[in-house]
């Protein structure tokens, strides 16, 4: 017993990165490393997070808005500077995008073509840091190809399959860091006396059918009929229960351990939903399909869609491979009668 607790203590993320990859080429060095500079940062926001309401300047709103025309929270801003700080004169990352900045960020130094894309939420479910409750930051690793001259973006256009690696860290109880690099999906947990994510749960599968559906039924009103069909058939049938936290990363989480649905849907107002694809949607396909699930607009796979814009939204349905089917069929019996 003492062996195994031993072993386990040292499977960090960078040997954990090595040894899926089995190799220690400088390529594999280089995506162990980019993991690690994330965990870098995900222990920099969880520091932040835990002392919120104890220092200035954490909690609340900036009073500007993001590229969205939403309302930055003070944390948001933190968040995205400490991914741009982990990055520089790391060598590892050409270029940062994230959903708080309208261009992506070029790390300002020679960096050799060919490098990564980091592609990032900071801190996901935003609304949550000043009541305390879990948020989390959600991550796409894309290869950096050729010159994005205008320093637009267009280049990162593609569909969810370029994706490299993608993960979240969930901030709650305990600090988490779930990834994939394609092959099976991982999940760490910080451990602050050591500082360091060790491995926690190894190849999660999520199961093919769970009770839970998270959507937020606020929004029931806007929603085309078919997915009010999906709500009013689980309110009617035993064995679902709702959970909701307001926060994808969480709400997700909950799904990939313990099955069910996870849903966003687009309204009659926005079709396309409130969920970025290339910063929310399209890293979590990756990781559920990654771990025997599915990920849907109700039409497409998430992974299949192109965005038009490096903001564009769509709208999910993640989660257990029958109960995405399972709201799919409504989706499509609608679609039958028109
Ligand atoms: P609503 C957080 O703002 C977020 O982007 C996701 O993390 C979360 O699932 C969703 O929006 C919550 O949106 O409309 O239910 O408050």
């Amino acid at each position: 017993v003492r062996e195994y607790a031993l072993d386990r203590d040292c499977t960090t993320l960078s040997r954990h990165v090595l040894q899926q990859l089995q190799s220690f080429s400088p390529d594999a060095q280089d995506l162990s490393a980019l993991l690690t500079r994330i965990a870098l940062a995900g222990k920099l926001i969880a520091r932040h997070l835990s002392r919120a309401g104890l220092m200035e300047g954490v909690l609340g709103f900036t009073g500007t808005e993001n590229v969205q025309g939403e309302a930055v929270k003070k944390m948001d801003v933190y968040a995205n500077e400490v991914f741009i700080s982990v990055f520089k004169q790391s060598g590892l990352v050409c270029r940062l995008a994230s959903e708080e900045m309208e261009k992506p960020y070029y790390i300002p130094e020679n960096c050799p073509i060919g490098r990564y894309t980091l592609l990032y939420d900071p801190i996901d479910g935003s609304s949550n840091v000043d009541i305390n409750i879990n948020v989390g930051s959600i991550f796409a690793i894309r290869q950096q190809e050729g010159i994005d001259a205008d320093g637009s973006g267009s280049d990162l256009l593609q569909d969810g399959h370029q994706q490299l690696a993608a993960g979240y860290i969930l901030y709650g109880p305990s600090t988490m860091l779930v990834y994939s690099i394609g092959k099976g999906v991982h999940a760490f947990t910080l451990d602050p006396s050591l500082g360091e994510f060790i491995l926690s749960n190894e190849n999660i599968t999520v199961p093919d059918h769970g009770a839970i559906y998270s959507v937020n039924e606020g929004n029931f009103w806007q929603w085309e009929e078919s997915y009010r069909d999906y709500i009013r058939y689980v309110h009617r049938h035993e064995g679902y229960t709702a959970r909701y936290g307001g926060a994808m990363v969480g709400d997700f989480h909950r799904i990939l351990f313990q099955g069910g649905v996870f849903l966003y849907p687009g309204t009659l107002k926005k079709p396309e939903g409130k969920l970025r694809l290339l910063y929310e949607s399209a890293p979590m396909a990756f990781l559920i399909e990654q771990a025997g699930g599915r990920a849907s607009t109700g039409t497409q796979e998430i992974l299949e869609v192109i965005p038009d814009h490096l903001h564009a939204r769509s709208p999910l349905i993640i989660g257990s491979r029958e109960d995405v089917a399972l709201v799919e069929s409504f989706i499509q019996e609608r679609a039958r009668e028109l």
